[in-house]
């Protein structure tokens, strides 16, 4: 690294100092915190995204968005090239560069850092696409990124503007694959590729489309896009609520807290018993469905991320049933499907699968270990409880589908073959294939919905989900609990896990496990059994079981 480009970065790092005695932590989803200690770590995030498009020699994105968090936090996360979540390999790097105590300290690990990993200066400069959601604090936070940005020289910057978290990721896999990447081409993609599939359902089982669907955009950045998909898109009747005008972001709203306290957001009534509604969360990556119970004081129907999930399997399955009737005769492609959940999702969802005949696989929480893992399949599905989640399809399994319907639209011979693989190619066109997207996510399930004629009510009755409960416990250092097999058992401190054990053998199918969160600072206890007042004993009193070991705050 040239004297001139240490220079540059000691004098712009001077302008972000490190706020005091805190420690920041590249987590879940990136670093999250109080968006007014956030300058000098988005500054920082912003040297790294550009030394990471140095090393890749590829766009990289950057999206400053909180999610489901309070509208006072902010954070940022980084796009890979293919618009997934940043490799792991690097968060080592991130956290140490969002610590370091003053920008000698930085420079240095900056310096080191390049060393190691052989980042070639001189060639193509860095590109990093910048987004953020519709927090207050995002703009002055986007200038601090653009600042860190612009301290390695060469880098420039490219701002989206308001964008949905998984706009973004899809924009940057667009651009580094060649595609054009502009909103407008997302928009189109998504409504293009719905259409084909409304188009696609067999004649006569329509009729569920003229039934309004209305979705709670928990005042975020979902509802402004939707409202401007609503003018283009046709099949499909919805009125959008909470889109941001008056209410606060994630405040009694949204995704998150529909999936955690099962009752109707605001701004739902009465009225709206029985009518089909869709949750999203701040940044629109997050999607969940449900239905007011009539007379229950705000009591809903929820279906959650492994019912999307589940719905999508079927759908696929059938798909590659149909084709895998012809490949009998022709011996060709067969494609391997698997879904991916964590061990939040509901024990009846992952029977329910099994039963089906579908490969499950477990992970840790957070999209980055779920895509890594979905990625292994022809087609991948993965889906957290909470809503997050997405189809991935491998490049072999989408050629193999492109030269099948070439051939089969040139023969026109198997017409529901042929049929069979445009719907598989319409949905790896609608689902976002870079990450989790509530809004490719919703116009799948309508799509879906419509083609199976089902009701809200018939898709939930897929299976009974056991009763659970999700509490939160604020504790002294949440970092003192590590766990293992994909969070379903504490390693440390010692004799917590076999105290949960004791407790949870009490509860006739029982299941509880507690994780530090990636994204706030408090330890999360999820627990399920048969009733619900035995899943909320269950929880309550792992919920007390972990204060004891770990103190309160
Ligand atoms: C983020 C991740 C999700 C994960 C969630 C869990 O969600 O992207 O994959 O499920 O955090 O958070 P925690 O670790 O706090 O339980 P989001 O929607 O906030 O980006």
């Amino acid at each position: 690294m040239n004297p001139q480009q240490q220079s540059l970065l000691l004098d712009s790092a001077a302008q972000f100092p490190l706020p005091q005695g805190v420690k920041f932590s590249y987590g879940t989803s990136g670093f999250r915190a109080d968006a007014s200690i956030l300058e000098s770590t988005v500054y920082r995030v912003g040297i790294l995204a550009a030394l990471r498009s140095i090393k890749t020699q590829a766009v990289i994105g950057l999206m400053i968005t909180a999610s489901h968090n309070h509208v006072s936090d902010n954070g940022v996360k980084i796009a890979d090239p293919g618009g997934e979540m940043m490799s792991q390999e690097w968060e080592p790097f991130a956290d140490s560069l969002a610590n370091a105590s003053d920008s000698k300290q930085l420079l240095q690990l900056i310096v080191e850092f390049v060393e190691k990993e052989n980042i070639q200066f001189g060639g193509r400069g860095a590109e990093v696409f910048l987004g953020r959601d519709t927090r207050p604090s995002g703009e002055s936070l986007l200038e601090a990124a653009k600042q860190g940005i612009s301290s390695i020289v060469g880098a420039v910057s490219v701002d989206m503007g308001v964008v949905t978290t998984p706009q973004l990721h899809w924009m940057v896999r667009a651009t580094n694959k060649g595609a054009k990447a502009f909103e407008q081409d997302y928009f189109d993609q998504l409504i293009s590729s719905f259409r084909c599939l409304v188009d696609l359902i067999p004649q006569g089982d329509r009729g569920n489309n003229q039934e309004k669907l209305i979705v709670d955009a928990s005042n975020g950045v979902g509802g402004v896009k939707l409202e401007v998909i609503k003018k283009s898109i046709h099949g499909l009747n919805f009125e959008v609520r909470n889109a941001g005008k008056e209410g606060v972001l994630n405040d009694g709203v949204g995704a998150d807290f529909v999936q955690k306290e099962k009752v109707t957001p605001h701004g739902f009534g009465p009225a709206d018993v029985g009518i089909r509604c869709a949750s999203l969360d701040g940044d629109a990556d997050r999607l969940v469905y449900f239905t007011a119970l009539p007379n229950s004081n705000s009591k809903i129907e929820l279906v959650d991320g492994d019912k999307i999930l589940s719905l999508f399997a079927l759908f696929i399955k059938e798909q590659l049933s149909i084709l895998e009737e012809a490949n009998k005769v022709n011996n060709s492609y067969q494609a391997h499907l698997g879904v991916v959940q964590t061990a939040y999702a509901n024990g009846a969802s992952t029977d329910y699968l099994k039963q089906t005949g579908l490969e499950v696989v477990l992970t840790p929480t957070g999209v980055k270990y779920l895509h890594e893992k979905a990625a292994d399949f022809d087609i991948g599905i993965y889906f957290e409880a909470n809503g997050h989640g997405t189809i991935l399809f491998s490049s072999n399994f989408l050629t193999w589908l492109d030269g099948r319907v070439n051939e089969l639209g040139s023969t026109g011979k198997g017409s529901e073959q042929l049929k069979a693989s445009l719907r598989l190619l319409a949905v790896s066109k609608l689902i976002n294939q870079a990450v989790g997207d509530a809004l490719s996510g919703l116009f799948l399930v309508e799509a879906i919905l419509q083609h199976m004629g089902w009701s809200i009510h018939k898709w939930n009755e897929l299976y009974n989900d056991l009763p659970s409960r999700q509490l939160k416990v604020k504790v002294v250092d949440r970092t003192a609990v590590v766990t293992a097999n994909a969070e379903t058992e504490v390693v440390s401190p010692p004799g917590i896990q076999e105290a949960i054990n004791v407790l949870t053998a009490k509860y006739p199918r029982g299941r509880c496990f507690i994780r530090p969160s990636g994204t706030e600072d408090v330890v999360r206890v999820y627990a399920e059994a048969s009733t619900q007042e035995a899943a909320d004993d269950l929880a309550s009193s792992v919920a007390k079981l972990t204060d004891q070991f770990l103190g309160s705050h």
